[in-house]
């Protein structure tokens, strides 16, 4: 029997590629100098998209499918991927909840201790000879007891809170209601407002067309000129220009950001700014956690061409 064609967006590590390889005619989008030609050579034939979180698939591509049955996307976040057409089409979407949680979590804290802290110019103090030639690194900013924001309440949202209770800290966070699960924290609507009430700000997130730029002007000033961003979800949740120079200018004080506008480039005005954080979009970069969500992207395709019921569809 023949293998299903799929179109793979971007590269995997090899023990997803392997067994993509074995069980598919794979088409590698990423690797075709000529995006357009292998898509008229292949694209009538391609019933599935294998992607990234955040590399997804837009209207365009998913109409040069014709035959295509289902999106299985390896992350969490689907703001890529062009539901409306798939909708429209009855083509199924999946995407890797859970398995990447506590990892994205992790290093949302990471970023926040690194900061206050001051991790980096701490090892880059003792590496350069400063720890010897000038003696004390300079003092930073406690962390624990600090008031810290939440928005975005969510699977990450609510294990960044978890963890934050070990350091002693006020936690507050927003999101379209109150959880229920959530009665040790407190509830604040008003992103302004939660910002305004928080030492450090973690943006949680998921992306939507709603969420776009939800951290602006205002909620940047209201955090302040002491005040931490985290952004550990889409770069579209955060008004990037507003931020740049809320930075340069001093009105925020810092930030730490996993995730960019146009990644892997990013704006070099980042660079020239010392208290930003910068970090590659590896949050759920874990050898355990990247093979736990290559499998559950696999097992969704294989579920689907064996006709069972997905494991974690998103439509
Ligand atoms: C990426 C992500 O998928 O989960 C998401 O939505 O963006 C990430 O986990 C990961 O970087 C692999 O490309």
């Amino acid at each position: 029997m023949s293998k299903p064609e799929i179109l793979q967006m971007g590269p995997y590590p090899e023990w997803d590629q392997l067994p993509l390889d074995e069980a598919y005619t794979v088409h590698r989008y990423f690797e075709a100098a000529d995006k357009h030609a292998l898509l008229d050579a292949a694209g009538a034939c391609v019933r599935a998209i294998a992607t990234r979180g955040e590399l997804g698939a837009g209207a365009e591509l998913i109409a040069a499918c014709p035959k295509l049955e289902i999106i299985s996307i390896y992350g969490v976040g689907f703001d890529a991927v062009h539901l409306d057409s798939c909708r429209s089409r009855g083509v199924q979407v999946t995407n890797t909840p859970d398995v990447l949680t506590k990892d994205v979590a992790d290093i949302a804290i990471a970023m926040m201790l690194a900061q206050w802290r001051g991790v980096n110019g701490a090892e880059r103090w003792v590496r350069d000879g400063s720890s010897a030639a000038k003696g004390l690194y300079p003092l930073k900013t406690r962390a624990w007891g600090k008031r810290a924001g939440i928005l975005g309440l969510g699977r990450i949202g609510f294990e960044v809170a978890r963890r934050l209770t070990g350091f002693d800290m006020d936690i507050a966070y927003s999101d379209i209601e109150a959880k229920p699960y959530a009665k040790d924290w407190t509830f604040v609507a008003d992103p302004v407002a939660l910002a305004a009430g928080s030492d450090v700000l973690f943006v949680t997130l998921a992306a939507s067309a709603a969420t776009r730029h939800i951290v602006g002007p205002a909620v940047l000033d209201a955090l302040g000129p002491n005040g931490l961003l985290i952004n550990v979800s889409r770069a579209s949740n955060i008004d990037e220009a507003a931020l740049i120079s809320a930075l340069a200018s001093g009105k925020l004080g810092a930030a730490a950001l996993d995730v960019f506008e146009s990644e892997p480039n990013l704006n070099p005005r980042f660079l020239e700014l010392p208290n930003v954080l910068l970090q590659p979009h590896h949050a759920s970069g874990t050898v355990e956690t990247r093979k736990a969500m290559g499998q559950l992207m696999r097992d969704n395709l294989a579920a689907h061409f064996a006709g069972r019921a997905l494991p974690s569809p998103v439509l």
